[in-house]
């Protein structure tokens, strides 16, 4: 079974989080955030990566740690649950429509992590939430998880969709990439024979 499940303690943050990559894109998600709750409900419901992740964080401060310590935590499971990502695609890729807006994901799990980000908001929030802090999130999950992976909103001019495109993007993208090929068997899918970097 490709679960795994991650506590991470600080003293700016409490995170449990669980991850099923073939799981069916079902989600409890209570971040104390909700536009992020939102956000990585899209990516549970349509990476049908099962999702759990229940965050305390010292949101009295700002949002920045909760937001980052998500995405490592969840970034850390995936890597976890991944394994030794023996028969995985291993490569993905999503244009993602929402409405006027296009993004445009393409990710190699590859075990070197790097994001490439071209988006732009042009509100300083969207709900309670900081914009600045989604290029921060994906940074940290491609940290955590050792993803390349590169991201660009292609046009779009609300903020809501811009960013619900990325992370559907995202999850369509992560949906083919965990995926475990038929015809791959037990191969590791690198001529390096390892995906550890
Ligand atoms: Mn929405």
């Amino acid at each position: 079974m490709r679960i795994a499940t991650i506590a991470r303690t600080t003293a700016e943050t409490d995170i449990a989080v669980t991850v099923n990559l073939d799981g069916t894109g079902t989600y409890e998600v209570s971040t104390g955030i909700g536009f992020l709750d939102h956000m990585v409900e899209q990516f549970s419901r349509h990476s049908l990566i099962d999702v759990a992740l229940r965050v305390r964080g010292d949101l009295h401060v700002d949002q920045h740690h909760t937001c980052e310590d998500s995405a490592i935590a969840l970034g850390q499971a995936i890597h976890q649950a991944l394994g030794d990502k023996k028969g995985i695609a291993r490569y993905g890729e999503a244009h993602a429509p929402m409405d006027e807006a296009l993004a445009r994901v393409a990710l190699d799990i590859s075990g070197r992590p790097i994001l490439v980000w071209n988006a732009m908001f042009t509100q300083p929030r969207l709900g309670e939430m900081d914009t600045e802090l989604f290029e921060h999130w994906f940074q940290s999950v491609s940290q955590a998880a050792g993803i390349t992976l590169h991201i660009a909103c292609l046009y779009g001019s609300n903020n809501h969709h811009v960013i619900e495109g990325i992370y559907k993007g995202f999850a369509r993208a992560m949906r083919q990439a965990v995926a475990i090929d038929p015809r791959k068997g037990d191969a590791i899918p690198s001529t390096k024979g390892q995906l550890g970097g």
